[in-house]
């Protein structure tokens, strides 16, 4: 059998309402004229060259930036087939957002400018103030309870804090009627595969499943792709996918909602946790690089949040994390794990894959 037909035998064979409904919805993608199919329509993110971009480069640290993740080729667009590339409306209604520019920036100054954003949101005046009590009125440092006499180990402190109490700061003002923007299937973009490690041969998936741990009922679930998609509605939407490496794709995603699931098989009372975590996954050389993250509960239950079956219409490939993949457009890109194999809850924050390379855990967009 070749991977095609291996993915394909995988697929369900009793839901054929939502495989067609979902394929006749992707023969109703405009066409994209030849003119309109030019690689210029793609956005590829414009190369910064910054100081810091380059000191990253030379450190070739195994960080996010580094050669494991090239800058989108081209040739990283997908085939015509799963998506044709449609340019953005000649006629933007007033009130429609406009696509943010795909700026390349390295993770670093990514992470500065997510703080600097959250910050400048105006509760973050508590957070800057923490940076930079110094350089506050004494009302409003004494309204803070900070004096203004701070010694430099105190001012020390207060940096290092700072960094923390943004991430603190944004997990206050995160909401779970917030929604991220849903664009029109004319907005769509190419996605790359952005697998840091070698994509997985499709040997897993045949004998897929995903196993829940730390459920109210002690007991340990495993649920295969069928039982996902039987039992669950499909919720579809169309969002803006982030990562922090500085690329961006507006793509269609369908699945069931993680709030579902968690409605479905509850986690123990004590649980603010998922770890999220995909066994199959390879690193560079082809090894078993087990690839997991957290996400706080909350996050999970936002109706945006997914575990996405689908994408563009057709079953996930194998490239965008077949047969199941997090889908969590709040967060960076980093956090939408591919082939899930497993959730466990827990009362404590779990270990996230990047953490080691310097990343926030938060992750927030
Ligand atoms: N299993 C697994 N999931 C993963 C990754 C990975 O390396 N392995 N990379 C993450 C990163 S950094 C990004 S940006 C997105 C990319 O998703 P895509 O390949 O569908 O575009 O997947 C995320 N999920
Ligand atoms: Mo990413």
């Amino acid at each position: 059998m070749t991977n095609e037909e291996k993915r394909d035998s995988f697929e369900p064979k009793d839901s054929p309402s939502l495989r067609t409904e979902l394929k006749q919805e992707v023969a109703a993608l405009p066409e994209a004229g030849p003119k309109e199919a030019n690689p210029s329509a793609l956005t590829p993110p414009e190369k910064i060259e910054t100081a810091e971009a380059t000191e990253q480069q030379v450190n070739g640290d195994g960080s996010h930036s580094t050669p494991r993740e090239p800058a989108p080729k081209p040739d990283d667009v997908p085939s015509p087939n799963i998506v044709k590339p449609v340019p953005p409306e000649k006629q933007r209604r007033f009130f429609e957002e406009r696509p943010l520019p795909a700026i390349g920036m390295v993770p670093r100054v990514m992470r500065n400018r997510t703080r600097r954003e959250v910050l400048a949101f105006g509760i973050g005046a508590a957070a800057v103030a923490t940076g930079a009590a110094y350089l506050l009125p004494q009302n409003t440092l004494s309204r803070l309870g900070v004096r203004r006499d701070m010694n430099s180990r105190g001012k020390e402190w207060l940096l290092n804090n700072a960094l923390l109490l943004d991430d603190d700061v944004a997990e206050a003002l995160y909401s779970n009627n917030r929604m991220v923007p849903t664009y029109t299937r004319a907005q769509i973009t190419p996605i790359k595969n952005n697998y840091n490690g070698v994509t997985p041969e499709p040997w897993y998936i045949s004998g897929w499943n995903l196993r829940l741990d730390g459920l109210a009922s002690g007991l340990s679930v495993s649920l295969d792709i069928r039982k996902l998609m039987n039992h669950f509605s499909v919720h579809e939407q169309i969002t803006r996918f982030v990562c922090v490496e500085g690329w961006s794709a507006i793509a269609w995603w369908a699945g069931l909602r993680f709030d579902d699931l968690l409605r479905a098989y509850p986690p123990k009372s004590q649980a603010k946790w998922a770890r999220v975590e995909s066994s199959v996954n390879l690193d560079n050389s082809g090894s078993p690089d087990p690839y997991f993250v957290s996400i706080d509960l909350a996050t999970a239950r936002h109706p945006q949040t997914l575990l996405a079956t689908h994408h563009n219409g057709q079953a996930l490939t194998l490239e965008h994390g077949a047969p199941l993949r997090l889908l969590v457009p709040v967060k960076l890109g980093l956090k939408n794990v591919k082939a899930i194999t497993r959730i466990t809850y827990s009362a404590e924050e779990p270990r996230d894959y990047w953490a080691p390379y310097g990343y926030s855990s938060y992750d927030g967009i």
